[in-house]
């Protein structure tokens, strides 16, 4: 790559580097990329996912967990991963599973009195309006256990898992209706809808499956599990599903890999499954219409009830008309309906093509009651070809498809293959293929499911790794692969290595849809998302007793746990609620005692609760497990447990020297002067605060309570200390003056931050030219050499103006033709002391006004 070609690459890709040093240094990158075997493309492909510190990226993705029953958060095109959301299984360091609040969702997932604290996740859902996302709650099932979890996008919890009452297992969850009435689950493998026991034999007549549709109650953010509803299927092993939206809105689909309902019998010598459930070309695409199944959900006439669930019958949704099926190519896997909901794409898996049925045609059917015939459970079948728009060659295994921006473009998996396949659905035509690595599954394009797919950047979620990465033992993690699909070729950008599980499928959102909270309304109960009835704010901490039942009101703030001794009797039932006090966001604090298995995390306005029987007689530390101050590891208290059977021996006394009376009063006084000087400290900032009216910043005003809240707890510490100081209990005196100092340095730690806060907010409004000229000095590169306020690798730019004589022409001629200038003395002097010239940026003379306005406007705010 030559040198102004690197230049050019890493400015318009806003690396660290900038044009002024890559190309003084242009021979820098060059070394690099020959000693890291870098290629341009490679180059190119960094600059399109690398994100500067503090940068933030355009998309969300939510992954599927796989097997770790959780789901994961990572951005795009960064490829960074931000949380492993506990859904099924327990998190420990979001306290799930360790705290009660979450024990009690994990709890609501226990099925037939079982609890499970495993899931095998499969694919995530975002709530939709019109079909298009909305950043408010996630839904993901679980194949193994059937269950659907609900995660709040307020604050990326687990909020409530539902467990399906029929259902043995499933896979075609969860699927959203296109205004989130629903939460589609279809079945996996058929088993009897009841609880009991029944024979093979009974295949036929006694094995189902079934479709549930759950409910969602928007408003409360729950699945309304009385008022959902499932639809009775043959035993064919209903598989992924979708739901229509646009023209085929009402309806969904299903696919089936068992139409054949062969029954396995490998260790009687009979043929495996795998043989007997691919014998037919031809498997089952489901085709049902929920509006009427609802409705006909309402008629006692139509349903059986099992479990206390209403499940509608085949033979009343035939006969309303409401379920059909339709021959698909055999054991087909995944199928998505198309943004408009025109078209419904299947992928072959056994069979190398993908199939396109066309919507208008299966209605025209449907209300024509053109059938080709009855299935065994009465089901009317239509004709396959009359049914399509096509069929097109793909290659070996198609899976999955997800959508583009563009009109009618889809992109399909393939697993044997290992490749994604670009194609057009209405002219069936292959338009472009990439090697993936290795054996894809699912893939996903931004929003790619959606009414309106944002297409940019597709994930191939490559099941095998093998050779990718570095060896971390036999077990490979998978890779998901960040592809460029925004040109007419697709491009590889990078990999990512998948540490949890096997992760299915993922969901994605533009970044700017998602709005969680920073901190909580202060006492709530973050599953319930109300406040909790155990909320304890400063000065109502207490223990109370009854019976064998200890309940403790404890609040956290930095950096100490009140109460920091817990006292009880062995074999006493311990309750503690705690609430963190705290109102700044990542103030997190986290509690645990030793020995007994709990862990909660209090998030800034959080209120948690453990229990415990103390059944082990001795002493427990407990402290806060997040680094929350440079105080952390003094946030800690001791629960004492004794027995009460036993007699203990009085207190033994220490033996430690004290210190002289003189060694006191100077450490008195040293205390005394070192809270004084900080208080002045905290005056000026208040000072200040005061003068630029924080209160009319909302953002600076919390963090001003904030430091205020601390600030008024000084007086009644203050007047301990000093009652103490006039009995002559200089060491009680001290003790209380080192707490007055930490409230001070609470109250200076915020205070601070709120300054600066409000410095930002006050600065004066930029002009239309200043802002231009801010992104002329930034697109330019200035910044590389130039920081603002300091001296970097250039001088600070703070007072260019007024520097020189006629500073503004000055600055306008340097920008303009620097070479010029290198002679002159103070010039000279500063290419001596920086060893930089300043470079030539070929500015307009437009971009130099613009930049001298910045320049003034720098100067108009530099107090602050
Ligand atoms: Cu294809 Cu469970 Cu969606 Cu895996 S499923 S790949
Ligand atoms: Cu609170 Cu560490």
């Amino acid at each position: 790559m030559n040198k102004l070609l690197s230049c050019g690459i890493v400015a318009a890709a806003g690396l660290a580097f900038t044009v002024s040093s890559a190309c003084a240094s242009g021979s820098d990158l060059q070394a690099i990329m020959k000693a890291r075997g870098l290629t341009e493309k490679d180059i190119l492909a960094a600059a399109k996912t690398y994100q500067p510190s503090g940068k933030k990226d355009d998309y969300i993705v939510f992954s599927s967990g796989g097997q770790s029953g959780q789901v994961m958060v990572y951005g795009v095109p960064s490829m960074r991963i931000y949380k492993y959301i506990g859904v099924f299984t327990p998190e420990p360091w979001q306290g799930y599973g360790y705290d009660e609040e979450s024990k009690a969702i994990l709890k609501s997932g226990a099925i037939r009195g079982k609890q499970i604290t495993w899931g095998d996740t499969h694919h995530p859902a975002l709530t939709e309006k019109n079909g298009e996302y909305v950043g408010d709650y996630l839904f993901i099932n679980d194949k193994a256990n059937p269950r659907i979890a609900v995660i709040n996008l307020h604050d990326f919890e687990t909020t409530q898992i539902v467990v399906n009452p029929i259902m043995k297992s499933e896979h075609g969850g969860s699927f959203i209706t296109p205004n989130s009435e629903y939460v589609i689950e279809a079945a996996q493998y058929a088993a009897p809808l009841d609880n009991g026991y029944h024979s093979m034999d009974e295949y036929e007549a006694v094995f189902r499956g079934a479709v549930t549709f759950w409910k969602f109650d928007y408003p409360k953010g729950k699945i309304d599990e009385k008022a959902s509803f499932s639809l009775e299927l043959p035993p064919y092993w209903q598989d992924l599903s979708d739901a229509g939206k646009g023209e085929s809105f009402g309806w969904a689909f299903t696919n089936s890999i068992n139409s054949e309902m062969y029954t396995g019998g490998i260790e009687k010598g009979l043929p495996p499954f795998e043989a007997g459930a691919s014998r037919n070309d031809t498997d089952y695409l489901h085709v049902y219409n929920w509006q009427i199944l609802e409705k006909l959900a309402q008629d006692k006439k139509n349903y059986m009830e099992i479990n206390g669930h209403r499940v509608v019958t085949i033979d009343a949704a035939v006969k309303a008309g409401a379920l059909f099926l339709i021959p698909e190519p055999k054991s087909p896997h995944g199928v998505d309906v198309t943004p408009d909901g025109r078209y419904i794409v299947i992928g072959g898996k056994l069979d190398t093509h993908a199939t396109v049925y066309d919507f208008k045609k299966i209605k025209n059917l449907i209300d024509k009651k053109e059938f080709a015939g009855t299935d065994p459970y009465g089901i009317p079948v239509l004709d396959m070809a009359k049914s399509l728009q096509g069929q097109v060659e793909l290659g070996l295994g198609p899976l999955h498809n997800s959508f583009d921006e563009k009109d009618g473009i889809i992109y399909t998996s393939l697993y044997v293959d290992s490749q994604i396949v670009k194609w057009d659905y209405k002219n069936l035509k292959v338009l472009d293929r990439i090697n993936v690595h290795y054996n894809i599954g699912h893939l996903d394009t931004m929003e790619g499911k959606s009414s309106k797919p944002k297409g940019k950047y597709a994930i191939a979620l490559d099941k095998l790794s093998i050779d990718r990465f570095n060896p971390v033992g036999p077990l490979h993690p998978q890779n998901h692969q960040l592809i460029d699909i925004a040109g007419a070729k697709m491009e590889l950008l990078y990999d990512m290595p998948i540490p949890l599980g096997e992760p299915h499928d993922v969901v994605s959102i533009a970044a700017s849809k998602l709005k969680p909270a920073t901190t909580y309304t202060m006492g709530t109960n973050s599953r319930t998302g109300k406040e909790s009835p155990f909320v304890t704010l400063a000065g109502q901490e207490r223990v109370e007793r009854n019976g064998k039942n200890v309940t403790v009101y404890a609040t956290m703030i930095r950096s100490h746990i009140n109460p920091e001794h817990i006292e009880v009797n062995k074999g006493d039932n311990v309750t503690i609620h705690l609430t963190n006090l705290e109102r700044a966001q990542d103030e997190t604090h986290g509690f645990t005692v030793d020995l007994y298995n709990i862990h909660a995390s209090l998030e800034p306005g959080k209120t948690a609760t453990v229990n415990f029987v103390a059944d082990e007689e001795g002493v427990f530390p407990y402290y806060c497990t997040e680094f929350c101050s440079a105080l952390h590891l003094e946030m800690m208290g001791y629960l004492l447990v004794k027995d009460p059977n036993k007699k203990y021996e009085s207190a033994k006394a220490s033996k430690l020297k004290t210190l002289s009376p003189e060694a006191l009063k100077a450490e008195y006084d040293k205390v005394i002067a070192t809270n004084k000087a900080t208080d002045e400290v905290i005056q000026s900032v208040v000072t200040y605060l005061k003068e630029k009216h924080y209160e009319k910043y909302p953002k600076v005003k919390e963090l001003v309570t904030d430091a205020l809240d601390q600030y008024g707890k000084i007086p009644e510490v203050k007047a301990k200390a000093d009652e103490a100081y006039k009995k002559g209990d200089v060491n009680g005196a001290i003790l209380w003056e080192y707490q007055v100092w930490q409230y001070m340095v609470k109250t200076a730690d915020v205070g601070l931050r709120a300054k600066n806060n409000l410095a930002k907010e006050i600065a004066t409004p930029m002009s239309p030219a200043a802002a231009k000229g801010e992104e002329a000095y930034l697109k330019g590169g200035c910044n590389g050499c130039h920081v603002i306020g300091q001296v970097s690798s250039g001088p600070d730019l703070t007072g260019v103006l007024l520097r020189h004589e006629n500073g503004e022409k000055w600055v306008f001629d340097f920008i303009k033709d620097p070479a010029k200038f290198y002679n002159d003395e103070y010039v000279k002097s500063m290419i001596d002391f920086f060893n930089l010239r300043m470079p030539n940026q070929h500015m307009s003379d437009q971009e130099i006004k613009d930049i001298i306005e910045y320049l003034k406007w720098i100067d108009e705010n530099a107090g602050m």
